[in-house]
């Protein structure tokens, strides 16, 4: 199974490229695409019904300000979706991880934290999701960790 990145807009992908950077480190097998809700409503449609045929284990999506791409995506699919608020330029991307967190009961919505630190711990949140039936990236996402441990000094000098 694969990880779908998707985003509303060309200029997220400053941020969304963190998303492919980290699955690549951890072999995770991803597409990227660019799909705005209210842009491409009919790309966006077409996508979500086509996302169990395409093998794809969970979806990653970047939006900000009304963004109301992830909500809109897991409205029409079954399969998990974690979305990545983008910083805003008008509140910070304060409008994007509200947008995206506040889904109401009945549709969710895995939401991170905004900007670089949310695209990333997306990537490692999709791997985790796809390694519970894929024992290679399970194996590649603990030793990541142990790495990222060890390299945690016990002084600051
Ligand atoms: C949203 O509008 C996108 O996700 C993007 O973060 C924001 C601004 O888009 P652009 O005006 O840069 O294309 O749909």
């Amino acid at each position: 199974m694969k990880v779908s990145v998707i985003m509303g807009s060309k200029s997220d992908y400053k941020i969304m490229k963190l998303c492919e950077k980290t699955l690549k480190k951890l072999n995770v097998p991803f597409e990227t695409k660019i799909i705005s809700a209210h842009r491409t409503p009919k790309r966006m449609y077409e996508y979500a019904l086509k996302v169990e045929k395409n093998n794809i284990g969970v979806i990653i999506a970047g939006a900000g300000g009304s963004a109301h791409l992830p909500g809109m995506i897991s409205a029409l699919t079954s399969v998990p979706v974690l979305g990545v608020p983008i910083e805003s330029k008008k509140l910070k991307g304060l409008d994007s991880l509200l947008s995206i967190a506040q889904m109401p009961k009945g549709i969710p919505v895995g939401t991170l934290a905004i900007g670089e630190d949310g695209a990333i711990n997306a990537a490692l949140l999709a791997s985790s999701i796809i390694g519970n039936n894929n024992s290679k990236i399970k194996n590649k996402l603990k030793s990541w960790r142990s790495s990222q441990t060890k390299s945690v000094k016990k002084k600051p000098k």
